[in-house]
């Protein structure tokens, strides 16, 4: 979809004069820009399951489930559907809008494709939006995913290219561009981001937006991770960073993808309800919902639920389908919190 305000051809100068703003010329450029597009106290909330754990052959420095890692790692074959269906109910009761569920694959064979094929017309059944996220695809096995009514697919591109094989040596930056594009291809809704924290530079951030910002179309949902340590992970110590650096890059993705949905991903036991809340105050519009991600932790339901009530934000009700398709502003119900 290409909307006049949209641009895909942001150069790296551009990118870090904005990171480079002051903090507070930069997050009202950001918020003024979210006030454009979405209900600035609505926030979308997707959870995550992971339906097969542990014993990648990727070596990403960053996860807890490479098999190269030794992070004592309760390793986890793929669930069985209704171990999926009654996961995917209890998050619908809790109010998650969408289901995401999460492989730790270097790419997933036709077999097991087929299996999480069922998992998602299952969870689609409930009614709710369904996410998968599974490695590498060919180009027909996107298709078949399409078909079977899947309506995002999570591949990360998660840093820059420049920086990327610092972090990840058994694949490329171009790998994960090509998925990418058969999903696009397909017609299915792209959900694509990245982790920062892992010893990467500000211009390197701006790189990785860039990639995002000037892919062919805007992913529709762009989860900003911060590097959850895992002991026994290559980056397992790397330097903190300054979390105004990651407000900022929030603020940046928000600019440069004024329709996308900005996810603050992984990280947020790590960080405080300000942090939090000026993340949202910089554009971020959805959050992972429940107390697990993947492999680690999230912040408890309660303590969420707390939050968005001390701020006033609700949980978005309708699908961001919807909002995507009549690219309506404030088209959604919220309902409020507490
Ligand atoms: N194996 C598939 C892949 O890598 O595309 C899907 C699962 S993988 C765990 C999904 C994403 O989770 C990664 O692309 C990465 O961005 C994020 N991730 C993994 N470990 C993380 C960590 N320790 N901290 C932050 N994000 C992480
Ligand atoms: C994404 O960008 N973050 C999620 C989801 N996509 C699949 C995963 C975060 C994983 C955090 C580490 C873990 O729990 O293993
Ligand atoms: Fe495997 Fe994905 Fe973890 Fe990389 S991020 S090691 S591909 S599960």
């Amino acid at each position: 979809m290409n909307h006049s305000d949209t641009r895909h051809d942001w150069d790296l100068e551009q990118i870090v004069a904005l990171l480079d703003l002051p903090f507070n010329d930069l997050v009202f450029r950001a918020q003024s820009v979210h006030r454009e597009h979405f209900d600035p106290n609505s926030i979308q909330v997707s959870t995550l399951l992971s339906i097969k754990t542990g014993s990648c052959a990727e070596d990403c420095g960053y996860c807890s489930q490479s098999a190269r890692h030794q992070t004592g790692l309760e390793k986890e074959k793929l669930l069985p559907l209704d171990e999926v269906v009654k996961a995917a109910t209890t998050a619908r009761k809790s109010g998650a809008t969408r289901f995401c569920m999460g492989a730790a694959w270097r790419n997933p064979t036709d077999k097991n494709l087929e299996r999480v094929v069922e998992m998602i017309q299952a969870v689609r059944g409930l009614g709710m939006e369904t996410c998968v996220t599974l490695g590498m695809l060919t180009d027909e096995q996107a298709q078949r995913l399409k078909q079977a009514g899947l309506d995002y697919y999570n591949h990360n591109l998660d840093t820059a290219p420049e920086f990327y094989g610092k972090v990840i040596t058994t694949r490329t930056f171009q790998d994960r561009l090509e998925t990418l594009e058969y999903v696009r291809r397909q017609g299915i809704n792209v959900c694509s981001g990245g982790i920062l924290g892992m010893g990467e530079s500000r211009q390197d951030r701006a790189s990785m937006l860039r990639e995002l910002a000037n892919l062919p179309a805007h992913p529709e949902s762009v989860p900003i991770n911060l590097l959850v340590q895992v002991e026994g992970t290559p980056l397992f110590g790397t330097d903190e960073l300054d979390p105004f650096e990651f407000v900022r890059t929030i603020a940046v993705a928000r600019i440069l993808m004024p329709r996308s949905y900005v996810r603050l991903s992984a990280g947020r036991t790590e960080m405080n309800d300000q942090m939090q809340a000026l993340c949202f105050l910089a554009g971020a519009n959805s959050v992972f919902y429940g107390e697990r991600l993947l492999t680690t932790d999230n912040p408890e339901a309660n303590q969420d639920l707390a939050l968005f009530k001390r701020l006033g934000v609700a949980f978005e009700e309708h699908t961001e389908l919807q909002a995507v398709e009549t690219g309506c502003k404030n088209s959604g119900r919220s309902s409020a919190v507490g």
